[in-house]
């Protein structure tokens, strides 16, 4: 059982863990990470997590921005919309473009914005000659539509996060990778970290769910009918040990890059892989690792240790990530006031 001071702690873990990963990966985004530079990424985290220090905070990027905008969406008294979720999307692109986001979503917000969103999703369809984009973006925001749903039926969840995707992301393997994501997150926000987790349950649980959803939409995914599902396969047999967890089969078997399918299944992977013991006993080293392993893989890092950081926190909750830590991110407090809002909800 989970009760109301754990969940808040939840609810605060979560959104904090996406902050944390987005701050601490965003430096190595797009790095190949050698020896040398896993030495200075522990280095690096080991000084955020010493007694505190006053320099410049870590500023994060395009993933939490996104991420407040979709909070702020479910907050507003009259109830989520596309079109309010597009305007705030507008709105924090245009107060600061230089947050990293994608190389193409720009376009949307663009269309978006010169249309006065006559239609939230349009703009979104077009891209990539009307494929539309299959890159993390839908996903690494998603946090909040968990956090909203966490004692809500299934199917709301799914509906929700549907139409957070569509107004940046319409290609079927950016909406999945989005449910799986909130999928991960929901679960984790019901489980007791008191009790050691059952990565087996977990994952069919996971694998079922997703499954289902492959197999109904199936025809749009053409030769991807079962893209997820082959992903979290491949997480078992990297898990139970069938295949050696080496970095080099992890990566190309899951993959670091910006599209969902080779980002989302990742960050999973790398919560799972680090999460050993309960919250009393090695929850804070299992988020610590968490992080430091979700980076060190390379390539999208802010958005694969964000999303990780994001399922660890609703796992252990908030009493795991360093204090420190948090204090070194840009505007944590305001993620947790969106944290709390959530929950009263
Ligand atoms: O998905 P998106 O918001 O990007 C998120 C990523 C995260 O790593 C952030 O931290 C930030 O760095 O960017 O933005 P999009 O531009 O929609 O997608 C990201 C990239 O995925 C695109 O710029 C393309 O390179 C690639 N991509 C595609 N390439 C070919 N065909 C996405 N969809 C396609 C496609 O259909
Ligand atoms: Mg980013
Ligand atoms: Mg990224």
């Amino acid at each position: 059982m989970v009760d109301k001071v754990l969940m808040r702690s939840k609810y605060r873990g979560t959104l904090l863990g996406a902050l944390v990963g987005d701050c601490c990966g965003a430096p190595f985004e797009g790095q190949l990470m050698d020896s040398g530079s896993k030495l200075v990424l522990k280095k690096n985290l080991d000084t955020l997590e010493g007694p505190f220090f006053k320099a410049p905070y870590k500023k994060f990027t395009d993933d939490t921005a996104m991420t407040r905008c979709v909070a702020n969406a479910l907050l507003d008294p009259n109830g989520f919309s596309q079109k309010l979720l597009a305007k705030n999307f507008v709105m924090e692109y245009y107060k600061d473009p230089t947050r990293g986001y994608g190389a193409a979503v720009g376009d949307v917000f663009a269309k978006l914005r010169t249309t006065k969103i006559a239609d939230p999703v349009g703009p979104a369809q077009e891209q990539f000659d009307g494929r539309g984009s299959y890159g993390n973006g839908a996903a690494m925001r998603v946090s909040p539509i968990a956090l909203y749903c966490a004692k809500r039926e299934k199917d709301q969840l799914l509906q929700l996060v549907h139409d957070s995707c569509t107004v940046t992301h319409a290609n079927i393997l950016g909406i999945n990778g989005a449910i799986l994501q909130a999928l991960a997150i929901k679960q984790c926000l019901l489980l007791d970290p008191n009790g050691i987790l059952d990565k087996k349950m977990y994952l069919s649980s996971l694998k079922r769910d997703i499954n289902e959803l492959e197999k109904a939409n199936d025809r749009d995914l053409d030769a991807n009918c079962n893209a997820y599902e082959t992903q979290l396969s491949a997480i078992e047999q990297l898990l139970d040990g069938k295949v050696e967890p080496s970095d080099e089969n992890v990566l190309n078997m899951l993959g670091h890059n910006v599209s969902a399918l080779y980002s989302v299944p990742t960050a999973l992977f790398c919560f799972l892989k680090c999460t050993a013991g309960t919250l009393n006993i090695a929850g804070q080293s299992s988020f610590r690792n968490t992080l430091e392993y979700a980076i060190s893989l390379g390539g999208d890092t802010d958005t694969i240790a964000s999303m990780a950081c994001a399922i660890s926190g609703a796992y252990f909750g908030s009493t795991v990530i360093s204090e420190n830590l948090i204090r070194h991110c840009e505007d944590a407090e305001g993620m947790i006031e969106l944290a709390d809002k959530l929950l009263e909800l």
